[in-house]
Formats: C-alpha cells, sequence, structure tokens
C-alpha cells in the first residue's frame, strides 16, 4: 500500500519519537574528565579528617581520598584533581551545574537528596550519626537535658532537621542558632552563643581537638540522634560515571577484605588467589567494562590504599582525631562496610 507523503512523513516524526532517548548526560563527565586531564571534585571548605586543605593548599582527608583513587583509576595520576571547596548550601547546585564531576563531600544520602534533585548516591564511605558538643563547665550528661538552650547548627544540612525532629519527639523545646557558614557557626559556638553545637559526630571530633580554645573544656554528649550515612554524589542520567565512582569505592573495600594494601600491592599482582587476580586485572578485565584501563583498582590502591588504610589515615588511629573503626568496619569484622564482588 502507497502511504500519501503526509502521513509517511508523519509516520516517520512518531518512530523518532518512540525511539529509546539516552540520556543528554550519558557517559559525558567520563569523556570531560579524561580531555581536560583533570578530576573536578566538590568538597567541603575545611572539615578536618575529610577535607582540608593545609597552609600550602595540600587538601587531604578520607573525602579527599576518594577523589584522588577515583583520579589513578581514570587518569593514572591521583594529583589530577581540581579541588572546589563547597559549603552545605552550595554544594548540590554546584554538582547540577557542572561546576563539579563528584561531590565528595561528608554529604547524607537521604530519599529527598536521592529522588529530587537530579543527582545520585553512589556508595556509603563513612557511617556516621549526630551528636552534641557542650562546654563541661554546663555539666550535661544527656542531650535531653538541654531544654531551652541555644544550639549552634549550620543550614542546609540533615544537622538542622534532625535537631527540630529529635527534640520534638522528645517533646523538649529548643532554640536553634542557623549559620550558613561553617567557621561562623563555630566561632560563636565557642564564643559562648550556644549551649550546645551540634553535627556530624565525626566532625565534632575534629571541632573539639582543633577548633576549641581548650579541647578538654568540652565534651561529646552519648546520644547519637540520627543515620548520616556519607557518601560521593554524581548527577544523574550519567550510568557509565556512576558506575566508574561507585566501583572504585567497592573496589578499595573489597582491596582490605583481601588484605591487598598499598605495601603489599606488586607482591598481591603475583596472587594465584582469583579473587585478587580478578582485583588487580590480572584475570579478567573489568576495567573494559567500566570504560577503564584493566589495572584500574590496581591504580586506585596504589594512589591511597585500601579502605581500612584510608580510614586509618584520615581519621582512625593514626590520625589525630582516633576515631573508633566501629560500625565502619568490614562486615566480615562486625561493621556495615560491604561491597558487592569485583568480578
Ligand atoms: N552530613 C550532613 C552535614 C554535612 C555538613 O555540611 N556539615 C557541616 C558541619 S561539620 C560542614 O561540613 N561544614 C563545612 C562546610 O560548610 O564547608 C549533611 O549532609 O547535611
Amino acid at each position: 500500500m502507497r502511504l500519501p507523503n503526509i502521513t509517511r512523513g508523519l509516520l516517520a516524526v512518531i518512530a523518532l519519537l518512540l525511539l529509546p532517548v539516552a540520556p543528554s548526560s550519558a557517559g559525558k563527565t567520563l569523556d570531560q574528565v579524561r580531555q581536560r586531564a583533570q578530576l573536578v571534585c566538590g568538597v567541603s571548605t575545611g572539615v578536618i579528617g575529610f577535607s582540608s586543605a593545609d597552609s600550602q593548599g595540600r587538601w587531604s582527608g578520607l573525602d579527599v581520598d576518594v577523589c584522588r583513587a577515583i583520579a589513578a583509576a581514570v587518569l593514572n595520576d591521583p594529583n589530577k584533581v581540581k579541588y572546589v571547596p563547597l559549603n552545605a548550601q552550595q554544594r548540590f547546585t554546584a554538582l547540577q551545574s557542572g561546576e563539579v564531576d563528584l561531590l565528595s563531600r561528608n554529604t547524607t544520602w537521604t530519599l529527598t537528596r536521592d529522588a529530587s534533585l537530579g543527582l545520585t548516591f553512589t556508595a556509603i564511605t563513612y557511617y556516621d550519626g549526630q551528636g552534641f558538643l557542650v562546654p563541661k563547665k554546663l555539666k550535661l550528661t544527656s542531650a535531653k537535658q538541654l531544654k531551652n538552650a541555644e544550639i549552634c547548627v549550620q543550614s542546609g544540612t540533615t544537622t538542622e532537621k534532625n535537631l527540630s525532629d529529635w527534640f520534638k519527639a522528645q517533646g523538649i523545646k529548643i532554640k536553634p542558632v542557623v549559620f550558613e557558614k561553617f567557621e561562623a557557626s563555630i566561632k560563636a559556638f565557642f564564643s559562648g552563643r550556644c549551649q550546645a553545637y551540634t553535627t556530624d559526630a565525626s566532625a565534632l571530633a575534629f571541632i573539639r581537638s582543633k577548633e576549641a580554645p581548650r579541647p578538654d573544656d568540652y565534651a561529646i554528649l552519648p546520644e547519637l540522634i540520627s543515620k548520616e550515612p556519607l557518601g560521593p554524589v554524581v548527577r544523574r542520567g550519567d550510568d557509565e560515571w556512576f558506575a566508574i565512582v561507585k566501583w572504585v569505592i567497592f573496589a578499595l573495600i573489597e582491596a582490605e577484605e583481601y588484605g591487598v594494601t598499598q605495601a603489599n600491592l606488586e607482591q598481591m599482582k603475583a596472587s594465584t588467589d582469583p579473587a585478587i587476580q580478578r582485583l588487580l586485572g590480572r584475570a579478567e578485565d573489568s576495567g573494559k567494562l567500566l570504560g577503564l584501563e584493566r589495572d584500574w583498582a590496581a591504580r586506585a590502591v596504589k594512589a591511597v590504599g585500601n579502605y581500612g588504610e584510608i580510614f586509618q589515615r584520615n581519621v582512625g588511629s593514626a590520625s589525630p582525631l582516633k576515631l573508633p573503626r566501629g560500625v565502619n568496619a568490614l562486615w566480615n569484622k562486625g561493621g556495615l562496610m560491604y561491597a558487592p564482588p569485583v568480578r
């Protein structure tokens, strides 16, 4: 049957409209990172242990090591990273607008953030919870004694929301004193503006040890009032990039599980254990599946060590913070750190 031209034209347009449309950003981030030979990582403006710069402008921390590991896996050089400091309010816009390739900044995975910002959480790199720092002279032993207290908190955070939720649930009235800038919130607290400061417990440890005029004058209360699973975030719609970020993190966790460290990596490459051979690119080529070289995971471990080494160096026993491994231990050591198999 011969259709009139106009009908044929219409059918062609309908057929085109029905074609599956790839998200416009699919695969773009990897190409851009390669083209500029640099990964642009959004970090905090300075939370020691997670992301902070020294006087020379050198960044370090657990979140920074994630950036370095990805740069090593993708560009074969952990130093090819540009760090963009972002406060809590700025972080999601910076990622949405394409200013950064990746947000690796003590950011809590929540449903609203995951489902409404056009962004996707990749993996959990630190299981945290929200706590309270108080001056010892107030002689408080529980957050429940904070009735009518002024509590300093940073805006644009889950912290601000949990604070009102938790005290509401306890039937206790408090007065949040909200700051947009982290520096300002800490200064206000240490100058006596508030009776308590609240944020993720990991950051409280740093705030007390590094920012308090006299750390011994302050105590962290026993309550943890929330779950704060922290991890890197990417733009939604670029599945290739999402997979790379996710699997580099999984590989760092799996390296710890198999005892592959920065120091023994070269010997481990000769291991006959199939799992280790796979992880280090000696057996099948998982790199090809991710759009990377076959030794992508070995490069990441060489750059920053396995997850356990990253933890200890930045926040654990080998760091000034001395945070216990706690729930961040591997799943087979009583913790929650579990990576799907690299196979
Ligand atoms: N994990 C929470 C809190 C993250 C957060 O922004 N915490 C503050 C207080 S420790 C911070 O990192 N400030 C540093 C900055 O704004 O650069 C969230 O994702 O909302």
